[in-house]
């Protein structure tokens, strides 16, 4: 399988995130993909290849010109106001507060995002528009013919929306790599999120539409970021309805559980006919990971991979969240190898 990675990433290194009330350095750092890199390279997947730039297009016709245009240029006006700390929003709408979008940094931090999870610094755009472009370079090549493409991005994508980001994401690389398929001629892909949390962007932006179908195996939102998002109950809307599935599950569930509820998305993804499908590859699974609470165990995403390959589907891997940085390498490659066997 044909690994896509820029360096880029690295231009994007924040201070701090809350958890659990605390400041702490953040979860979300470079060290993550040297490590899945490192991993690649260590097992010989296959051939590691450079980002092509695809612009701003196809971007666009996930996210807001508007919110697009937000993050390109947030930095720069942040500066010039003399900040050099990360930028992080501090104020957002609740109920009967109107969103209209204010004019000040600020207040327009708040409006284009839904949490303080996201910082952007200096060089965060630009490693944002690389990551995306790493979704569209793995994207091409598998619609070039490949049965697998592995889209090493970072940062992440599954929380961010149509015009907000949050939780680590800011462009939605695996909605992004989705819209090209079908912009290139393809009818039908579907998505199968295994992050940790429910991948509440991605849902958003196919909420209403056939084309896309997405499910997602995730915390339960009743105890679990998103806190918002990811119930049983969210089936998709109007001519949508049917086309989203969610998979809450309890704290502590181990491949058992987890499992069962894989093989049941992967009905559901054999059933829509999809042809091709995106794997938004988060391995906040496992046992280890400081921030979640499912126990997946490393040899468990041998069999992730192989359940996966199973459905014989074109796919493309798109990495996001995982945070047990020592293993991270391990888990998300074994995915990888196993699909490939
Ligand atoms: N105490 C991704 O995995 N903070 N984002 C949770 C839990 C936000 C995760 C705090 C987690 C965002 C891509
Ligand atoms: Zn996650």
């Amino acid at each position: 399988m044909r690994t896509f990675y820029s360096d880029d990433h690295r231009l994007h290194h924040a201070n701090a995130e809350l958890n659990n009330g605390q400041l702490m350095p953040c979860f979300e750092k470079p060290s993550r993909a040297d490590m899945v890199l490192e991993q690649v390279k260590r097992t010989g997947l296959g051939p590691i290849s450079e980002p092509l730039d695809f612009g701003l297009a196809p971007i666009k016709r996930i996210h807001s010109p508007e919110f697009v245009d937000f993050i390109q240029h947030a930095w720069q006006r942040w500066s010039a106001l003399g900040r050099s700390h990360d930028m992080l929003p501090l104020a957002w709408p609740p109920r009967r507060m109107p969103p209209r979008c204010p004019d000040d940094i600020d207040g327009q931090l708040g409006y284009y995002s839904f949490d303080a999870g996201a910082p952007l610094t200096a060089g965060s755009w630009q490693a944002i528009y690389s990551s995306a472009q790493v979704a569209l370079s793995a994207q091409t090549h598998l619609c070039a013919g490949a049965q697998s493409a592995f889209a090493l991005c970072r940062p992440p994508g599954h929380h961010a929306g149509i015009d907000y980001m949050g939780g680590y994401c800011y462009l939605n690389n695996a909605a992004i790599a989705a819209q090209a398929m079908l912009d290139q001629g393809t009818s039908k892909v579907a998505i199968l999120d295994v992050d940790f949390h429910h991948g509440n962007g991605t849902q958003d932006i196919f909420y209403q539409r056939t084309d896309v179908l997405f499910t997602s195996i995730h915390g339960d939102p009743r105890n679990e970021y998103p806190c918002f998002a990811g119930y049983a109950d969210e089936r998709g809307e109007g001519t949508g309805l049917g086309y989203n599935h969610n998979y809450p599950l309890p704290a502590g569930s181990d491949w058992s559980v987890w499992s069962q509820a894989l093989r049941d998305a992967l009905r559901q993804i054999a059933g829509f006919g999809a042809d091709y499908l995106i794997v938004s590859l988060g391995v906040d699974t496992y046992m280890a990971d400081p921030i979640s609470s499912f126990k997946l165990d490393s040899p468990d995403y041998l069999k992730m991979g192989e359940l996966i390959a199973g459905l014989g589907l074109p796919t493309l891997f798109v990495m996001e969240g995982g945070y047990a940085v020592d293993e991270i390498g391990i888990n998300a490659v074994n995915v990888l190898t196993a699909f490939d066997a």
